[in-house]
């Protein structure tokens, strides 16, 4: 059942229908993603920071559901041996303050928001100098080999799609990338913005160093959209506080994952306190041993709990 499911009873949709924020939406925009897929596990993209508000009789409860429960990440057991970690990846998930979400944009609204974050990732240089790529320039072929290798995204998301995430796809939507290779940002995704650092190995400190690094750069010339009770507010409440994500890039095939590790790894996965996705991405079907994994409950939490926590999960030799 949707977290949508289990907090909108009768009642409360009566109650939020006649509500519209600030800038005229309404329950049914809020909801409309969760209502067309039934199998959501959310349910709900906010189309604007006020959402959060105007219908926070929803989103309180849902967004309470998001945190983990006092005490169950306090010691996970090691279950993720370092050798078999490929790479460390930490995103970050933002939205700028004053503009509507993704799903609540127009067509202008969307290019302006891309103009303005592709400005600021070219101004890393010369310390990250980098490339951006504007998805409607590029040729047909090329945006799917991008696609294809994740360094960009499609209009491929069934749930993204209901909220309107999707609309004019690819138009004021763009992919930058480091010279090196290791920092990239994708602008007008599910978020306005959404910074991912990766690299090789399990080291989760350094990069966050690097993140901070670019995120500190990048707070210093736009202002994000948040609050002192949420923190950062995004699209999807699962995103919302420190909107960041750390995973490990785990070959589950590896040697030295076989007997417990594994065994450890797949119980956390079922008892829902880690998620293991798909290489490509949050939908995508695992292949080949690899897989994606990381806390499924990140709400509120800070990026040192985010930290520690999944360097708890390495199996110490
Ligand atoms: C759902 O409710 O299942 C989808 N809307 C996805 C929820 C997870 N959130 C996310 O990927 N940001």
């Amino acid at each position: 059942m949707s977290l949508l499911a289990r907090h909108l009873s009768d009642a409360l949709r009566l109650t939020l229908s006649g509500q519209t924020t600030a800038g005229g939406y309404g329950l049914e925009d809020v909801i409309r993603s969760g209502l067309r897929h039934p199998d959501s596990r959310v349910g709900v993209y906010a189309p604007d920071a006020q959402s959060y508000d105007t219908f926070g009789e929803l989103f309180d409860p849902i967004l309470h559901d998001l945190q983990p429960p006092p005490g169950q990440r306090a010691v996970p057991p090691p279950c993720i041996h370092p050798a078999a970690v490929v790479s460390t990846r930490i995103r970050v998930a933002r939205n700028l303050a004053g503009h509507n979400f993704p799903a609540g944009l127009t067509r202008e609204q969307r290019c302006a928001v891309e103009d303005k974050l592709a400005q600021a990732c070219l101004s890393l240089a010369p310390q990250f100098p980098g490339r951006i790529r504007k998805l409607q320039s590029l040729p047909g072929d090329q945006l799917a080999a991008m696609i294809a290798s994740q360094q960009a995204f499609g209009p491929d998301d069934r749930f993204m799609a209901a909220a309107g995430i999707h609309a004019d796809w690819p138009v004021g939507r763009s992919v930058f990338c480091s010279a090196e290779g290791q920092l990239s940002a994708w602008i007008n995704e599910e978020d306005h913005l959404r910074v991912a650092v990766v690299m090789p190995g399990a080291c989760a400190a350094a990069c966050h160093q690097t993140m901070q690094l670019v995120m500190e750069r990048l707070a210093s010339q736009l202002d994000f959209c948040g609050d002192p009770r949420h923190g950062y507010l995004t699209s999807c409440p699962s995103n919302v506080g420190s909107g960041m994500r750390v995973s490990y890039r785990v070959d589950t095939h590896h040697d030295a994952m076989q007997g417990a590790p594994l065994a450890a790894l797949e119980a956390l996965e079922a008892a829902g306190v880690l998620q293991m996705r798909g290489a490509a991405g949050e939908h995508a079907p695992r292949s080949g041993g690899l897989a994606d994994v990381g806390f499924r409950q990140r709400v509120g939490l800070s990026e040192t709990r985010l930290l520690d926590d999944i360097e708890a999960l390495l199996v110490r030799p």
